[in-house]
């Protein structure tokens, strides 16, 4: 048996509170949570109390020597960053040359200058270090069952089902208004692409999970309409798979008429991924339209993040069984796949601002 992971938290924000702790306590069983640090005392404290409840032994650490103290601990394995989305990478890089293994919050990086130059940096780690330290993504898309279930992860079962691909479409209506507690986030407010890059990655990585293939390249129109928002608000774009096939990914930051969907249409027949809420429960519904008329509906909750954290816990745990080189983590939760995500985002702005000019995306 080996000993349980011991891992710390970076960042006290809305999300630490009303998603890591608690789901993090869900599988409390799996490691010691050693300690949570923010900036200040007050924003780790707040946080440090609500994880008390399950995790007593907690430890509150603030500022730049609770940050040292938190690297110097050689029983931490493991941190999760949770942090503004601009100082994430630096903080990942940081704690990897430390030889911590990460678990960094989407996106995985502000633009695709940023996460190519990080990953640079991350490779050539290796040859000063013991062992190669994981570096993960969180996207919990990646682990949301129902794109799991539809994809099998590589998009086998989809086209099995459906047959050949004919148009992929991803149409995204938000409701970033003043009702949503990110909407005066102020990292997000001062952030390359605003709400488009920060909530887009998951719907760009829902994409491709769904389709299993990569985007090759984009053409898109941004605008900025809503003046609460920072711009730009809304993007248009077309784009082309790898595989040659074609769709469309829109995307409005605040609407008054919430929709969240993918849909993908075979030669056989048509898949569709929609967010919405079962039995008080939200999720997705995922509707197959087949050959013969019939429509067969399924729901399924979300548990996509608390997924993606067991995945976490479970890779330092075999990282830390062999101590060389030799485990590079679970494919979803690579740093790549978010890189990936970013490219993609990255080229439909930058399309935009060219008025719509054709963008490769950039690979990785
Ligand atoms: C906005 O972000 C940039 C770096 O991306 C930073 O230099 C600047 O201080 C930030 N401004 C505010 C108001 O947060
Ligand atoms: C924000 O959007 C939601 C969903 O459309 C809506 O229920 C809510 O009333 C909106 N709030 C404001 C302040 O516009
Ligand atoms: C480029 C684009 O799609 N612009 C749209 C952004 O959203 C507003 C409000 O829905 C539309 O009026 C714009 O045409």
């Amino acid at each position: 048996m080996s000993e349980k992971p011991q891992i710390a938290i970076l960042g006290a924000g809305i999300f630490v509170r009303t998603q890591y702790i608690p789901r993090l306590s869900e599988i409390s069983n799996l490691f010691l949570l050693k300690s949570i640090w923010s900036r200040t005392q007050e924003s780790a404290r707040e946080a440090v109390k609500i994880a008390q409840k399950s995790f007593p032994e907690v430890e509150c650490k603030w500022g730049d020597a609770g940050l040292d103290e938190i690297i110097a601990d050689a029983s931490i394995s493991g941190v999760a960053v949770v942090l503004a989305g601009q100082t994430q990478v630096e903080m990942s890089l940081r704690l990897l040359r430390a030889g911590k293994h990460v678990l960094q919050e989407k996106p995985a990086a502000s633009s695709n200058s940023e996460v190519e130059a990080a990953l640079l940096q991350y490779s050539s780690l290796g040859a000063n270090l013991p062992h190669h330290p994981i570096w993960g993504v969180a996207e919990n898309y990646r682990f949301e069952p129902a794109f799991v279930e539809v994809s099998s992860y590589r998009g086998k079962k989809l086209v099995a089902e459906i047959g050949d691909i004919m148009s992929v479409q991803v149409i995204v209506e938000g409701s970033m208004n003043s009702s949503n507690p990110y909407f005066s986030s102020s990292w997000r407010r001062n952030f390359t692409g605003g709400f488009i890059l920060d909530m887009g990655v998951h719907f760009v990585a829902g994409l491709r999970m769904l389709v299993g293939c990569e985007i090759a390249s984009v053409s898109a129109f941004t605008s900025h309409v809503d003046s609460t928002l920072p711009p730009p608000d809304n993007i248009s774009s077309v784009f082309q798979l790898e595989n040659g096939h074609t769709g469309i990914f829109v995307m409005v930051v605040s609407s008054r008429s919430p929709t969240i969907l993918w849909k993908v249409v075979g030669l056989k027949g048509t898949v569709q991924v929609e967010r919405g809420t079962e039995d008080g429960k939200h999720g997705y519904t995922v509707t197959w339209f087949m050959g013969d008329g019939q429509r067969k509906t399924f729901f399924y909750p979300f548990s996509g993040v608390t997924e993606e954290l067991k995945t976490f816990i479970s890779d330092i745990s075999q990282a830390n069984l062999k101590k060389d080189h030799s485990y590079g983590g679970e494919p979803r939760l690579s740093v790549i796949e978010g890189a990936r995500d970013i490219a993609v985002l990255d080229a439909m702005l930058q399309s935009g601002q060219k008025h719509g000019a054709f963008v490769q995306v950039n690979k990785f």
